[in-house]
């Protein structure tokens, strides 16, 4: 989706006070979960403002049509990555099957052990984001999120949940992890909103 691929444009695609990195960081709080049997221990929840709340097994999640795509992704701390390839479920197909109610607004992403991120429901549509399951053509690993991320490259790289569990829809914002501790509500990093007061 890039017209400005490897050309002198690169500059264009690196929002203020951020550094490109050619390797993978790796950053989260809390423990890296352990799957051994994904049948059993993992679910999908789709749920809240739908006109059908569903909970779906991972081969259920896995038989959804998929896309690729290619993003620069930035995150908080000061890294930006450019050029990813992502193959996921696009978020279109989410809201086409639990049919999201008029009333929704915003999205609040649940991942592994109770880890939260907010989005206004027009970000979360963005045609581009994924579930995201591979990256750069290898199956995610543990560390970035295996078996699905989500993926939303136009905020600050904390909306994109690893080990993603669900999605809620909701009328009313309401803060996730990082955004409780002090992080911005929206998170654009082409106007630096890093923090709640920025
Ligand atoms: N579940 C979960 N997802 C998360 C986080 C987290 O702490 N828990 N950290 C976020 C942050 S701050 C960043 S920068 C990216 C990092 O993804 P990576 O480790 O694959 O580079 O994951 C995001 N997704
Ligand atoms: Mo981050």
């Amino acid at each position: 989706m890039f017209f400005n691929k490897g050309n002198d444009q690169t500059q264009d695609r690196v929002p203020p006070n951020q550094k490109v990195t050619t390797g993978f960081p790796v950053l989260h709080y809390g423990e890296v979960p352990q799957y051994t049997d994904l049948a059993t221990e993992w679910s999908f929840r789709i749920f809240g403002l739908v006109e059908k709340e569903m909970t779906l097994s991972f081969e259920q999640v896995m038989a959804l049509p998929t896309n690729q795509v290619q993003n620069d992704i930035h995150c908080v701390t000061g890294w930006s990555k450019l050029d990813n390839e992502w193959e996921g479920i696009p978020v279109e197909e989410i809201a086409k099957l639990a049919g999201i109610k008029p009333e929704a607004k915003y999205v609040l992403l649940h991942a592994e052990h109770g880890w939260t991120a907010n989005m206004p429901l027009e970000d979360f549509l963005k045609p581009g984001n994924l579930f995201a399951f591979k990256h750069n053509g290898e199956p995610l690993t543990p560390d970035h999120g295996y078996p699905l991320r989500f993926v939303i490259p136009h905020l600050y790289f904390w909306k994109s949940a690893k080990w993603v569990r669900g999605v809620e829809f909701l009328e009313k914002d309401k803060p996730g992890f990082w955004e409780k501790n002090g992080y911005h509500m929206y998170g654009n990093p082409w106007k630096s909103q890093r923090f709640a007061w920025d």
